[in-house]
This record gives C-alpha cells, sequence and structure tokens, in this order.
C-alpha cells in the first residue's frame, strides 16, 4: 500500500449519522453563511514538523512506537497520511539539522509527488551541532566568533530552505542563563538583535523570519527572548520581515494567550503559531486537550481581526507537539480536527451581537454571545469540509482500519530519532 492510495474507511452508518448531524446546520444556517462557513474552513491548513511523526519524549526516557519513520522520506510518508485523510495538513517544516536532506531536489521532489510542500525552516543553536559550543550560548555569546557562527548557521539553514521551496525561518533560542551574575541582560539582548540583524540582511526579499519566545527551559533563571515584549521588540527593531511566532505552550502558567495574540496583531507583528496544549510548563500536549476554551479565543481574536482587516497577512500555522503516549499520526489527526472545530466554533460568533454587547458593557450577554459558539457541536462542519475534499469524516477511523501502522512496522523495523521537540 501506498502512502497516496491510502483508503478511506468511512462506514454507512459514519456517513448516515454525518448527513444527520450536517442536516442540522442545513437547518440553522442561512445557505450562503454555512458555504461562506465551510469556504473558509476549507482554505485553513496547518503545517506539520519533522519532529512531530515519532515518539516524543522527556529528559528521562523515551517510550518508542511501532512502524515509526527512521528518515526524512518516512517523515514525509507519514505527514501525507495526515494530509490524505484531512486534507488540511500540506507543508512539512524541517528542522536543520535533525532532518537537514542530503539530496534537496530528491527531497523537494518526493514531496511534490506525495502534494506535500514545505513550510518554515527551523534552525537550531540550542545544541553542539558545530565546531564551537553553545553551552553558554549562541546568537548572545560573548564571543563575537561564537555569535559568528550561529549567524552562519542560521544563513546555511536558509540556503537549505530556499533549495526546498520554503518561504521562513523560525528561531527559537534556548539562550540564557542559570544563575543570577552568570550573564549581562542588557547586553545579551543586545548581541542577540546584532546577530539577529545580520541574518535579516541575508534574508531573501520574499522570506518571513519569526521569533519564536518562551519563558524558561533550557535556561533556568533568565532566558534572552523569555516573553512576546521581548520577541516585539526585536521584530519591531528587525523591519517588516520580522514577526513573531506564539507557541501556545511558551507561556507561564494562566498567562492570557489569546491577549497577546490580539496585541501582536495591533501591532502588526503577529507571524505565526505552534499549536499545542500544556497544564504546567512546555508540555507539548496535544492541541486543545487541556484548555480548548481557550484555543477557541484564540481563533476568536483572529476571525475578529480578519473581519476588521486588522491582520495584515495570514499566520503560519504549524503543529509543535510532542507524541510521547499517542501515535503520532493519530494525534496529528486528532489535532487537526481539533483545529478545524476551534475554528468553526470561532466563524460561529455573532459578530454584530458581540459589538453591540461589548459597547453596552453587558458583560453577561457578551460572555454568553461567545460560549454560544464554542459550545455548539461543530465536528459536522469539520467533517463536511474533509468529505468534500475527498478526506475523511473521520479521520482517526479510517487510520485504524488502514492497517497503515502495521504495514509501516514490517517496513521499518528500527528507528532512531531524536526525542526532542521546540
Ligand atoms: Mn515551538
Amino acid at each position: 500500500m501506498s502512502t497516496t492510495s491510502i483508503q478511506i474507511h468511512d462506514s454507512i452508518e459514519s456517513a448516515n449519522e454525518h448527513e444527520r448531524d450536517f442536516a442540522h446546520w442545513q437547518d440553522k444556517l442561512p445557505e450562503a453563511e454555512l458555504e461562506s462557513l465551510l469556504a473558509s474552513l476549507d482554505a485553513f491548513s496547518v503545517a506539520v514538523p519533522s519532529w512531530a511523526l515519532a515518539t516524543g519524549g522527556t529528559r528521562f526516557g523515551r517510550f518508542p512506537g511501532p512502524g515509526e519513520p527512521r528518515n526524512v522520506y518516512e517523515k514525509m510518508e507519514d505527514v501525507a497520511v495526515v494530509h490524505r485523510l484531512t486534507g488540511a495538513a500540506p507543508r512539512v517544516s524541517l528542522h536543520i539539522p535533525w532532518d537537514e536532506p542530503e539530496d534537496c531536489g530528491a527531497v523537494r521532489e518526493f514531496a511534490s509527488n506525495l502534494g506535500l510542500g514545505f513550510d518554515a525552516v527551523n534552525s537550531n543553536t540550542f545544541q553542539d551541532n558545530d565546531i564551537l559550543s553553545y553551552k553558554y550560548g549562541s546568537l548572545c555569546h560573548t564571543d563575537p566568533v561564537v555569535r559568528m557562527q550561529a549567524v552562519e548557521h542560521n544563513l546555511h539553514v536558509i540556503g537549505v530552505g530556499e533549495e526546498l521551496g520554503s518561504e521562513s525561518l523560525t528561531i527559537w533560542l534556548g539562550d540564557g542563563s542559570n544563575f543570577p551574575g552568570q550573564m549581562h541582560l542588557r547586553r545579551s539582548f543586545e548581541w542577540t538583535l546584532r546577530s539577529m540583524e545580520a541574518i535579516v540582511e541575508q534574508l531573501p526579499a520574499s522570506w518571513r523570519l519569526f521569533t519564536e519566545h518562551k519563558p524558561f527551559e533550557p535556561a533556568f533563571y533568565a532566558t534572552v527572548v523569555q516573553d512576546w515584549g521581548s520577541s516585539l521588540l526585536l521584530c519591531q527593531a528587525l523591519g517588516p520581515q520580522a514577526e513573531c511566532l506564539v507557541d501556545l505552550g511558551h507561556h507561564l502558567p494562566n498567562t492570557n494567550v489569546e491577549l497577546i495574540v490580539a496585541r501582536l496583531i495591533g501591532a502588526g507583528k503577529l507571524g505565526g503559531f505552534h499549536f499545542n496544549d500544556s497544564m504546567y510548563g512546555d508540555d507539548d500536549l496535544t492541541t486543545g486537550s487541556i484548555h480548548p476554551y481557550q484555543l477557541f479565543l484564540i481563533f476568536n481574536e483572529l476571525v475578529d481581526a480578519t473581519c476588521d482587516g486588522a491582520l495584515a497577512a495570514e499566520p503560519a500555522y504549524m503543529i509543535d507537539q510532542s507524541h510521547n503516549l499517542k501515535d503520532p499520526i493519530e494525534a496529528l489527526l486528532q489535532t487537526v480536527d481539533m483545529l478545524q472545530c476551534a475554528y468553526a466554533q470561532a466563524l460561529l460568533v455573532d459578530r454584530e451581537a458581540l459589538n453591540h454587547y461589548q459597547q453596552g458593557n453587558d458583560a453577561l450577554m457578551a460572555e454568553r454571545t461567545l460560549q454560544g459558539a464554542f459550545r455548539s457541536d461543530v465536528r459536522a462542519l469539520a467533517a463536511e469540509v474533509r468529505r468534500r475534499k475527498g478526506g475523511a469524516l473521520d479521520p482517526l477511523s479510517s487510520f485504524r482500519d488502514s492497517g497503515y501502522r502495521l504495514l509501516k512496522t514490517a517496513e521499518r523495523p528500527t528507528a532512531d530519532y531524536h526525542p526532542t521537540s521546540l
């Protein structure tokens, strides 16, 4: 069985159930409104990073599953399955050097034959991949020679991305310190900015650069780009090609992430998202598994800004999860559906009513308007969009029925994978 010929296994029962559920929406919404909502959902797609296809792990251990991909080609095969079943995962995001292709042309052609393209490329200066050590930082390092090496690495990553057809670079830095006094707080930020300026100078004109903040880990006292404020300062100084990337798990507990999204939209600097969910820290759990209301409220800000014309460009959407317990393909299928549903709920918000209640300071009715959309069961809307694209009504059941993992278990007896995530 080739990846692209994976069969859709929706049962007659699930087709009948879908017809009944979708008929509810046909009754509820005027046809033009329903079709417009489905068209918006249809246009939504999300990138899958090359590190999300095999079991992740923690610093305590990793429990690999059977049939995991062993190289970039096998990872792309698995992304193609997610795309085949959902119709909404057409791009791969490569991490350099973990998944650096030996032959970019061959990898690009392989992807193209699977119907896939390439999203942002991700650089890595948080490990020692180079001659000089990044133990004490990379773009922020006290030694200009180390900073230059980190700049050169990013330029190399851009070169790889150009060969693949990528048009953006994401930089997440582990740079920071573990103890007060260890690192000069202002100077380290200034050096980071200067290093990034050197990268932006070489960025192709059509490219975007995303800076990704994170409050702690691996640095446990002070991280150089620790919050959206620092990320925004960098992007504002770096000019129009630089934008902020919001990883949903890169905030301290109880942070109001939708407010950050609104602020970045207001500043014209919202570049994109890394979707995941968390309870305590950068847990990289399945998107919407812990805080589905927060996910909806984030999409609500995006839809609101689109209606206002406040969103200059479509944000870059990517999944960034570590699949420690679930089958990675199954978790990704679950995630795409969750994203489609959160987006559908946000599209259902009665914006005119919400504005009216906000203007009149009617807290209860404003909240009720939002919750009315959030509490709608929109799964049939996401399923209908998938059905029209030739995907699965129920991607998870189709995947389990396909026998794909079993086949790959025979084909891929061993796996050598880097158990980490960004
Ligand atoms: Mn991330």
